[in-house]
């Protein structure tokens, strides 16, 4: 297939189309990257898997390079990359844990359709062309019509009443950040955007806060880009963020109803940084750091 003007070949992953490659990045589902990723390994292989299926596997790191790039020196040929929502949220919160140590954090997400897949874009492009014709709105892949509508609902439920998703979000986040005990309360939400996802975050922190500070560690974080100037209209919106390596963070103030709280707003590509970006920015460290690709 040609390729951003480049022919490429495309072969079936058979186990042996692993011989002779130093990193392999599995963007399949999560029965398939169980599948494979051993076999890769077997054949020398460092596996950069993006599918949920190792992330909470205690031996196999979930990395964020600005965050944690240290766990992938214990990696054993598999090293997972995390859910896009997570880590969006954590390109802001993050650098503010550093400065003040987070106690609590509530998300509430506004995520795109091509969290879905395409067939979620053509469904929403489907129905805005049909609204605009005046015909009927079909719908197959939502539970409801997603065009003027936002739906509460990403993943199957659990007995608890969070989505996966949700609790993806709260066991993620603590993983990733090294906060096993961290309270994390999530609401995903899907709404009518093409792409990028943002999340409101409210945080309580074990220190007081300055946003004076906050807003210098965000601005120094290497993964966000501080847009917060609500007084001239500025802070992210996902259209802006499309197609961005860094997440944007903005309308920081004080939470009113937190100890120590601080409330912002984080727009990031769920296709990017949320998903192929990181991947590929996990193997960039690593060889930068000159962190050994070969299992020990
Ligand atoms: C979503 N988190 O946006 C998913 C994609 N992995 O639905």
């Amino acid at each position: 297939m040609e390729v951003g003007g480049k022919k490429l070949t495309v072969q079936e992953a058979k186990p042996e189309a692993f011989d002779g490659l130093d990193i392999a990045l599995f963007a399949a589902e999560g029965a398939i990257a169980k599948a494979l990723a051993p076999e890769a390994v077997k054949r020398g292989c460092l596996v950069l898997d993006k599918s949920s299926a190792f992330r909470m596997d205690p031996t196999i790191p979930l990395v964020v390079p600005e965050i944690n790039l240290e766990a992938t020196r214990s990696h054993r040929g598999i090293i997972a990359s995390p859910n896009c929502s997570t880590a969006i949220a954590l390109m802001g919160l993050y650098p503010l844990h550093q400065l003040f140590g987070v106690k609590r954090a509530f998300f509430a997400t506004y995520q795109s359709v091509s969290g879905t897949g395409a067939d979620a874009i053509d469904e929403l492009e489907a129905q805005t062309q049909a609204y605009a014709k005046g015909e009927a709105l079909t719908k197959k892949v939502y539970p409801y019509q997603i065009f003027q509508n936002v739906i509460p609902h990403i993943d199957s439920f659990g007995g608890d009443g969070y989505t996966g998703e949700e609790t993806k979000m709260r066991e993620e986040s603590r993983k990733i950040m090294g906060l096993p005990a961290l309270k994390v309360s999530a609401t995903c939400v899907r709404v009518p955007v093409v792409r990028a996802h943002s999340v409101a975050v409210n945080a309580e922190f074990e220190r007081p806060v300055d946003l004076a500070a906050a807003r210098q560690a965000l601005a120094a974080f290497p993964g966000a880009s501080l847009l917060d100037d609500p007084a001239n209209k500025v802070y992210p919106t996902p259209l802006d963020f499309s197609r961005q390596v860094k997440c944007g963070v903005g309308r920081l103030r004080h939470d009113t109803a937190l100890d120590n709280g601080l409330a912002f707003w984080v727009s990031g590509d769920n296709l990017w940084k949320g998903a192929a970006l990181n991947s590929i920015q996990i193997a960039e460290a690593m060889i930068k750091a000159g962190i050994p690709l070969k299992a020990k």
